[in-house]
């Protein structure tokens, strides 16, 4: 609680330095910079908690994680750490990464690599903090994949310090085939089956005290521990939650779930949540029965829709967004909480095939009630001059991610760019006036970690009251990345 007064305050003199900044002319105002170019396929972005200094780039085919410095929107030349033995290719390689909320003082983190099996493993840092120890690679856990695709990639730290891993059903096409579940698929499968699932573990315990290559413990409060099902799933009835993240001030679960070949989903788990939601795969895609490859059917008992869907274009319109709001492959982002105060709650995320940058705002009606159009506002960001950004351009939105103290960047794994958006003080602004105070008076004091609230405090402010691969399925050439 101390930390959420703490970011309150913080959120207060930014009001302040925004009104003096309204009391100037002009409406509020972007500015989308390019802070990074130059990097091999960029597919993910965090920090340490409380580290103001420095963002982490995850390239996907080298296994490196580079370091971005903030001050100077500088790479360092040498990685923090090249994971060694990441398959390089389609949609494996080195794909997420996650510090530990202790990583002060024991300097843990996690990464999220195929090889081409799944595996999630911890390092360590080095005597440099610019540099882990390579030889420090420990098993978390791994996820045997019996095709290249489809490997899910995110991993992150909750608020209950546990870490969430996203993981697909395992590939191929429609959940079916070979490595699936004959009667069911795998997502639907809750039995000796981590796939199609985000799976929540405490990396300080180890239930497997006799096996070197498991070491995490059950949660005691997991949804199927004591009952039937694997102690460590979370969530299940996913395809490829290629990208999720938690709301850094509500605790809640926003996950991107890539589609097969009809709609494309963003699915939340309210802070609240005790766990177990059925997201449906693969009876259903986006909203509807699953079209394709006869696996289709009724939504389960108390499976959830998605808050918004949207099509590929053809028959199926799903939950039938806006005209122009159609894509191939969803890359799901974050709820902002940057310092643009116009922006505040606005869930922002993708698409990786069409490089379509779209946000909306969930309108908190229960997920129970979800239908695909729980939201409102929904904006295309792409022709909005606001996020265009100085140099460069957004185009395979392969990721967003967040900063220790909340700024949003997405990254464009296509020609390896990080962009920063948007900033306050756009091109005939004050702008480097306005950014000064910003830096006073907010973005420095700011609360560092996203586990700022505990779950269940429900804070948020009145604005929120794949693809598959073309020989796998439709004759689709698909991106490299779904
Ligand atoms: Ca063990
Ligand atoms: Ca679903
Ligand atoms: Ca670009």
């Amino acid at each position: 609680m101390r930390r959420a007064i703490g970011k309150l305050r913080g959120l207060g003199l930014f009001s302040v330095a925004v009104s003096l900044w309204a009391g100037g002319a002009e409406a509020q105002d972007f500015e989308v910079l390019r802070v990074a170019s130059g990097l091999s396929q960029p597919v993910f972005l965090t920090a340490p908690p409380d580290d103001p200094e420095r963002v982490f780039v995850v390239e996907q085919y080298t296994g490196a994680i580079r370091i971005l410095r903030r001050e100077t929107w500088s790479l360092d030349p040498t990685p923090f750490l090249t994971v060694p033995g990441v398959s390089q290719g389609f949609e494996q390689g080195l794909l997420g990464l996650a510090f530990h909320p202790d990583y002060a003082t024991n300097g843990f983190f996690y990464v999220h690599l195929t090889d081409p099996d799944v595996r999630v493993r911890r390092y360590s840092v080095s005597a440099d903090p610019d540099v882990a120890d390579a030889a420090s690679g420990t098993p978390v856990l791994s996820i045997p994949q019996p095709a290249a695709n489809h490997n899910g990639g995110w991993i992150g730290f909750g608020a209950d310090d546990y870490l969430y891993v996203a993981s697909g059903d395992g590939g191929g096409s429609n959940d079916s085939g070979s490595g699936h579940t004959t009667a069911t698929g795998n997502a639907q499968d809750l039995t000796a089956n981590r796939l199609g699932k985000i799976l929540r573990i405490d990396v300080d315990g180890d239930d497997f005290p006799a096996d070197a290559n498991e070491n995490w413990a059950a949660p005691p409060d997991n949804p199927f521990v004591g009952v039937t099902g694997d102690d460590e799933i979370w969530v299940y009835g996913l395809r490829n939650p290629w990208r999720a993240s938690f709301d850094r001030l509500t605790g809640d679960l926003y996950i991107g779930d890539v589609g097969q070949g009809a709609c494309e989903e963003i699915d939340i788990q309210p802070a609240a949540s005790a766990g177990g939601e059925n997201y449906g795969w693969r009876l259903r895609e986006g909203v509807i029965a699953t079209p394709s490859g006869g696996v289709g059917g009724a939504a389960p008992p108390g499976a959830v829709n998605p808050f918004f869907d949207y099509s590929h274009g053809g028959a199926a319109v799903c939950s039938n967004p806006p005209a122009g709001f159609t894509g191939i492959s969803v890359t799901g982002g974050y709820v902002y909480r940057g310092p643009a105060t116009s922006l505040q709650g606005r869930y922002f995320f993708g698409d990786f095939g069409q490089g379509r940058l779209w946000s909306a705002v969930w309108d908190g009606s229960s997920p129970a009630t979800f239908d695909g159009a729980n939201y409102t506002s929904l904006v295309d960001h792409s022709l909005d001059p606001d996020f265009t950004p100085d140099v460069g351009s957004i185009g395979s939105i392969s990721s967003f991610g967040e900063d220790a103290d909340g700024n949003l960047y997405v990254l464009d794994r296509g020609d390896g760019e990080v962009f920063l958006l948007p900033e306050p003080g756009g091109p005939g602004q004050a702008g480097s006036l306005i950014a000064f105070v910003f830096a006073l008076a907010y973005v420095r004091p700011r609360i560092a970690r996203s586990r700022a609230l505990g779950r269940g405090e429900d804070l948020r402010p009145s604005l929120s009251s794949g693809h598959d691969a073309a020989p796998l399925r439709d004759g689709y050439d698909r991106p490299p990345l779904r």
